[in-house]
């Protein structure tokens, strides 16, 4: 009898190594057909971005003209930092000559940029956040770049990209790239969410945790504390139960990608709550709160506004903002039992009057 073989420690360890992101998409997708194709050049299209906007951030401090503000602002009415217009750029000049996506939409520009009639043209849109958290850049603090792929959904003729007004259920792939200690890339295509880690010595980004699963439950709260007296009672009874009860810690980086990273790794829930002056809140959906929503049901978590999931939203328009609570399950749970309590009592306090 032969027995079967077990390869060595260090024939797993080469074969980790040589995990890179476009071969694990070809590994997920089970086969070379022409949209595996597509998807494994758009990760690596994305993975190079990534890898320039780390370069430029890893070395800003010592740069000139790199940190601070352009003294623009953006279509949100944001002011605009140089790294968000570098960042913005690096997507587009990887996109270009691609020949995989027909448009770019980002937070950075008020219409999306249509690929150039003299360049090749294809058939997906890629949504981005090119530069989330800036308030961090110019103190080197973790910063990251969120991204989703969409098919385009008809011709758009009139150059609207009304079909992008779709749920966030017709994402074909998300994910985020974290500019921390180490660079990660963290993605799904609708097959689990997987993190790949930058090894600087190859310039490659290598598998570092597969399936990651978000816990049911875990201790942390990340929330914007300074808005507790701007948001409705619901939220705030939320966030005095969480002073009230023990095994509860509050963390907040002021970047949404490090926060979300934290909790889908360790689990807990994240909000950044609408007020009552702008109940629609601070995130943006399309390009924010909808490709993380859809790795947060990938690992078994979920993201709400507080009444509905976050990928059933339609948008109205490209650059809709949201109200976003986004982590374990339960913890997503026990923060829209407080926004329906609360709005059960209004109801019937309405009615009575
Ligand atoms: P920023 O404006 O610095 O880009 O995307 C918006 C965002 O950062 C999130 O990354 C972050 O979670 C949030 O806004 C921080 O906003 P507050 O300063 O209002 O807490």
């Amino acid at each position: 009898m032969v027995d079967s073989y077990q390869p060595l420690d260090h024939e797993l360890a080469l074969d980790r190594d040589c995990t890179t992101l476009s071969r694990h998409v070809f590994q997920q997708l089970q086969n070379f057909g022409p949209d595996a194709q597509d998807l494994s050049a758009l990760m690596n299209r994305i993975a190079l971005a990534g890898k320039l906007v780390a370069r430029r951030l890893s070395r800003a401090g010592l740069m000139e003209g790199v940190l601070g503000f352009t003294g623009e602002v953006n279509v949100q009415g944001e002011t605009v930092k140089k790294m968000d217009v570098y960042a913005n750029e690096v997507f587009i000049s990887v996109f270009k000559q691609s020949g995989l996506v027909c448009r770019l939409a980002s937070e950075e520009m008020e219409k999306p940029y249509y690929i150039p009639e003299n360049c090749p043209i294809g058939r997906y849109t890629l949504v981005y956040d090119p530069i989330d958290g800036s308030s961090n850049i110019d103190i080197n603090i973790n910063v990251g770049s969120i991204f989703a792929i969409r098919q385009q959904q008809s011709e758009d003729l009139d150059g609207s990209a009304s079909d992008l007004l779709q749920s966030g259920r017709q994402q074909i792939a998300a994910g985020y790239i974290l500019y921390g200690p180490s660079t990660m890339l963290v993605y799904s295509i609708g097959k689990g969410v997987h993190a790949f880690t930058l090894d600087p010595s190859l310039g490659e980004f290598i598998l570092s945790n597969e399936n990651i699963q978000t816990p049911e439950h875990g201790p942390i709260y990340s929330v914007n504390e300074g808005n507790f007296w701007q948001w409705d009672e619901g939220i705030r009874d939320y966030i005095r139960y969480m002073h009230r009860h023990e095994g509860y810690t509050a963390r907040y980086s002021g970047a949404l990608v490090g926060d979300f990273h934290r909790i889908l790794f360790q689990g807990g829930v994240f909000l950044y709550p609408g007020t009552v002056k702008k109940p629609e809140g601070k995130l943006r959906l399309l390009y924010e709160s909808a490709p993380l929503a859809f790795l947060a049901e990938q690992a078994g978590g979920r993201a709400s506004t507080g009444t509905h999931d976050i990928l059933d939203v339609i948008p109205e328009k490209l650059h809709q903002r949201t109200p976003l609570i986004v982590g374990s399950r339960e913890d997503v749970a026990l923060v829209e039992s407080f926004i329906q309590e609360r709005s059960r009592e209004q109801a019937s306090v309405a009615v009575k009057a």
